[in-house]
């Protein structure tokens, strides 16, 4: 569906993952969090992001004191980051028939997690789609036009599948805060997103 008729090409589906779908992902991403294990980036500026980070795929998007960058190994143990899982790899192909993504990276967030309203813009091609992925606490997500207009919220909860396609590819986005407490799937709590995109 697209929740916001002024923002075409930002695509939600709701419950998309049912829990038992949802709660095999979730070991899918441990397994890979066991190899590639989740890190803290800094900013370009060298402000430590709320967020952690891991990724899995051919390339993984990070961030260091040297920009952002896809790259294909994961910066503290300089091994390749873990296959993207055949269940995302699916979901990707069933909801956009687009060639397949090259990069999933895996944002942990925790009950003070957050994420500033940004644009995803490392890609080599900004025409093909990005794909979000909600396991754990609903979170406030934030976007609003490339252009500097209006912003308004959306909770995505566990299941939740978002996109960014065609005119809101370059939509802002961001997330205000996290709902502690508002799911059971995440044992301790908190979020994890995934990020699936062609990098290169
Ligand atoms: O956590 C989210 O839902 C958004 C993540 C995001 O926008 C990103 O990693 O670029
Ligand atoms: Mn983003």
């Amino acid at each position: 569906m697209t929740p916001f008729p002024d923002l075409p090409g930002f695509l939600y589906w709701p419950g998309r993952l049912e829990v038992a779908a949802q709660a095999a992902m979730l070991a899918e991403v441990e397994a890979a969090t066991a190899e590639a294990p989740p890190y803290r980036p800094v900013t370009p500026g060298g402000r430590p992001f709320s967020v952690r980070m891991t990724n899995m795929g051919p390339l993984g998007w990070m961030s260091d004191r040297a920009g952002y960058r896809y790259q294909p190994t994961h910066p503290e143990t300089g091994r390749p980051w873990p296959p993207i899982p055949a269940s995302l790899l699916s979901l990707w192909a069933e909801l956009t028939g687009a060639p397949p993504p090259d990069a999933c990276l895996v944002n942990l967030y925790d009950a003070d997690a957050r994420m500033g309203l940004h644009q995803d813009r490392d890609e080599a091609d900004l025409t093909q789609p990005v794909v979000s992925v909600s396991l754990g606490d609903t979170a406030v997500f934030r976007i609003g036009p490339a252009d500097g207009g209006r912003t308004r919220t959306l909770k995505l909860a566990s299941g939740d599948v978002c996109a960014l396609t065609g005119p809101a590819r370059l939509a802002r986005h961001g997330i205000d805060r996290i709902l502690g407490g508002s799911s059971s799937l995440i044992p301790g709590g908190g979020r994890i997103n995934l990020t699936l995109r062609r990098a290169g």
